[in-house]
């Protein structure tokens, strides 16, 4: 397998660092110990997990206004590809791509498969796209797509979908995440009844159209610019269609699809509650759906949800297999050190939820003692991970400081010589 960034580089990089490295990790070895934690088992969990880079964050986003391209950015699925395996070969966190489609569109997926494969990468979820209209497409989505009124323009969306669920199965994926812009621009525009109706009737058709072994992944968000209502609004309507689609549909929570402030690890714990939790899109958010780098604004929050999953992890459900994914927008940083350290900051949330004291929590809990409960929290929450982080990243063959050894391959400065350049334009991904 080649990879992009030179192995010889890495092992420098990390020949530099590994003595500071080994001395914090076993500094933090022996503080967990005293609370009884075995470093090695919390390093092995965090080997063992992974989050989805999505195609399109490989590129640079915008605004609604403005995008500010990068030389040497990705202008096609293969190159996207390769950046996506930089990120993967120096932070090891990422070895899988969800594509979206048309896209990510090919003439060959299955060579498209072994050419990820030789960058090391798998695929997750595919993606289908009724919010916009192709070139040549015969019916608009102007108003609508699986939700809309007229029923040949309700097809083509369900044919669509059933067209990326028939790439996936090429490419060897197992979920097809579902979102529509779907809604209403002014009050009155649209029946609330009428509307979901349609949705459901046409979603139903995807749902009949998914191998066994296959999800469907409905994902929810209450507005768009000028939007007054979407159809698919919040979990709510996103667990009442799930439930009523069948056991193959599950909710997919794209963390900055909420009211701000809403309580996000709440609406993780209903969801597995009912079976139906199917997935995240990660990423952060001040105002509403920013698109800002996971743990950027609110890594508590980000900590609070992945307790949630460790909780749901102890006690699943059938079917409990969340699939994760970062959804972000990269408008002035380069894409590949965003999710260098999105990567970075979701896993290590991960591995402070894994931290949690859960028996002294639970009895807590059960004493109604608030103060202890919160404080079994507090105390993982303020443990610095970074070493154990490091430390499985280096024996995976990663890198100790991911971002410097990219920055000292100059491989966008390479990329830069190599790819056509990016035209300017609106950038919302
Ligand atoms: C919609 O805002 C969304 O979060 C969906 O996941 C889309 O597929 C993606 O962004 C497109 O950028
Ligand atoms: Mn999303």
């Amino acid at each position: 397998m080649t990879l992009p960034v030179s192995a010889d580089l890495i092992a420098d990089h990390n020949a530099h660092g590994a003595e500071a490295l080994d001395d914090e990790y076993a500094s933090l070895g022996r503080k967990l110990a005293r609370s009884g934690i075995d470093i090695e088992a919390i390093k092995a969990r965090v080997a063992g997990f992974s989050v989805a880079v999505p195609s399109w964050g490989a590129g640079r986003g915008g605004t609604r206004f403005a995008k500010f391209p990068i030389p040497g950015e990705p202008t096609n699925i293969h190159e996207k590809l390769e950046d996506c395996a930089v990120i993967n070969q120096l932070g090891r966190k990422t070895p899988r791509v969800s594509p979206h489609f048309p896209w990510d569109k090919v003439s060959d997926y299955v060579a498209l498969r072994e050419e990820a494969a030789a960058l090391g990468l798998g695929w997750d979820a595919v993606n289908s796209n009724t919010f916009q209209d192709q070139p040549g497409q015969a019916h608009s989505y102007a108003s609508g797509s699986l939700s809309a009124q007229d029923a040949a323009t309700r097809q083509q969306a369900v044919d669509h979908n059933i067209e990326c669920i028939e790439i996936g199965v090429q490419l060897g994926s197992t979920d097809l995440t579902v979102w529509v812009g779907d809604g209403t621009n002014f009050p009155g525009q649209q029946d609330f009844v009428r509307s979901l109706d349609r949705y459901l009737d046409a979603a139903s058709q995807i749902h009949a159209a998914l191998p066994d072994d296959w999800r469907m992944l409905l994902e929810h968000k209450m507005f768009e610019p000028a939007f007054y209502s979407s159809v698919i609004s919040d979990w709510g309507s996103s667990i009442l269609a799930a439930q009523e689609l069948g056991p193959k549909a599950k909710c997919l929570v794209d963390l900055g699809h909420h009211a701000p402030n809403v309580n996000i690890e709440q609406i993780v714990a209903r969801l597995h509650r009912f079976g139906k939790l199917g997935g995240f899109h990660f990423n952060d958010s001040k105002y509403g759906d920013d698109d800002l780098d996971s743990g950027s604004i609110n890594p508590h929050q980000l900590f609070l949800v992945f307790n949630e999953l460790i909780e749901a992890e102890a006690n699943p459900l059938e079917g409990f297999n969340p699939s994760y994914m970062i959804d972000q927008s990269h408008n002035v940083t380069d894409p590949i050190e965003s999710m260098l350290s999105s990567a970075e900051a979701i896993t290590q949330c991960f591995a402070k939820a894994s931290l949690v004291d859960r028996a002294a929590l639970h009895a807590a809990q059960e004493a109604n003692d608030t103060m202890m409960a919160f404080q079994a929290l507090r105390r993982a929450y303020t443990i610095d991970v970074a070493p154990i982080v490091a430390k499985a990243r280096v024996e995976m063959g990663g890198a100790i400081d991911p971002i410097a050894v990219y920055r000292a391959s100059q491989y966008r400065a390479r990329k830069a010589q190599e790819r056509k350049p990016v035209g300017l334009g609106a950038g919302i991904v």
